[in-house]
């Protein structure tokens, strides 16, 4: 046995993880074959492809999403996404993809607009401090769990420096723009006339958005492999993706599953029938009680078959509305 493996081994056992899975999981890699990321054609968003798209002269960029009646959240797969219940939502139109850096750089040019991770985020011990979530995976024999240790507060980064100080966003131009806090997404959304999707437009917008096929191919940007300590990059990115890179759904819209996680503009509760909500205006998560929280839908690149299931339609998740993170962005809509 390598000395890597070794130390993946050392590792995985305290995170309760069996040496018979573990060795099972170093023959499964053995087994793939090496990646050629030339295999990959995407067509991803670029300029001409909104315009063949068209779609509309009205708001360019949004396609409209008829309304309905469908059975909002799942039993049998996470506590939150239950109870199964019948919701309706009006007709309203909904970006095409999730805003991009160069749609994002264009607000700011416009109005000067900072986000909440330049101007500094809320600092019990101080002044505000400037930086924002990054996906920092690290594994060493020193880690009791490493399944718990993947994000780092890290000073500096922002939308224009997604990795931290130094980093940018070029050749990023059509990548969604991370690392935005609720209220940017809000100030992007006023300024556009938009507003930013209920947690049921989301999940209406997304029923016929699949992270994979029944065929194999790959339909949305997530994480393959062992999260976090091995990535088989199969769907063809790590991090990621230009929007548009995938099939749309059945409407028109790209990227709801997977590539980032989107914020709604709903509050979040622990489930569909948590009761006396309207006590909770800014939304209430038990594990971080008296914190404004929002839901955010659609998974993101992280979201691994072996560790967050969320790349599905139902799947919900709690936000801190005060931060952002590397694996969090938006889309906007338009309500008639
Ligand atoms: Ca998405």
């Amino acid at each position: 046995m390598s000395t890597r493996n070794k130390i993946i081994l050392a590792v995985l056992a305290p995170a309760g993880i069996t040496i018979a899975a573990a060795l099972g999981w170093i023959g499964y890699q053995a087994s793939l074959p090496a990646q050629d990321m030339s295999a990959f054609k995407f067509q991803c968003y670029e300029e001409s492809h909104l315009a063949e798209a068209g779609r509309n002269e009205e708001y360019p960029g949004m396609v409209w999403v008829p309304g309905g009646t469908f059975t909002m959240g799942a039993e049998g797969t996470y506590f939150e996404e239950g109870p199964a219940h019948e919701e309706s939502v009006a007709g309203f139109w909904m970006a095409r993809h999730e805003v991009t850096n160069a749609e994002f750089a264009e607000f700011v040019e416009d109005t000067g607009y900072k986000t909440l991770a330049e101007r500094g985020i809320e600092n019990p011990n101080g002044p505000p401090l400037p930086g924002s979530a990054v996906f920092t995976p690290h594994v060493s024999n020193e880690q009791i769990n490493p399944f718990a240790s993947w994000w780092s507060f890290m000073e500096g980064a922002s939308w224009l420096e997604p990795k931290g100080p130094g980093s940018d966003i070029e050749g990023l131009e059509n990548h969604p723009v991370v690392h935005i806090a609720f209220e940017d997404a809000q100030a992007y959304a006023q300024w556009k006339g938009h507003a930013l999707p209920t947690e049921a437009q989301f999940e209406f917008a997304a029923q016929s958005s699949q992270m994979r096929s029944e065929d194999g191919t790959y339909l949305s940007n997530t994480w393959q492999g062992l999260f976090p300590l091995q990535h088989y990059p199969m769907d063809g990115f790590i991090g990621t993706a230009p929007v548009e890179c995938f099939g749309a759904n059945k409407y028109g819209l790209y990227d709801l599953i997977g590539n980032v996680w989107e914020w709604t503009q709903s509050p979040y509760f622990l489930n569909h029938s948590f009761p006396d909500q309207e006590k909770y205006p800014q939304g209430y998560d038990p594990n971080q009680p008296g914190e404004p929280v929002a839901v955010i839908k659609g998974g993101s690149y992280l979201c691994a078959p072996n560790y967050c299931m969320r790349y599905r339609p139902e799947a919900r998740q709690a936000q801190s509305k005060g931060l952002g993170t590397s694996h969090i962005g938006f889309r906007t809509t338009i309500n008639p």
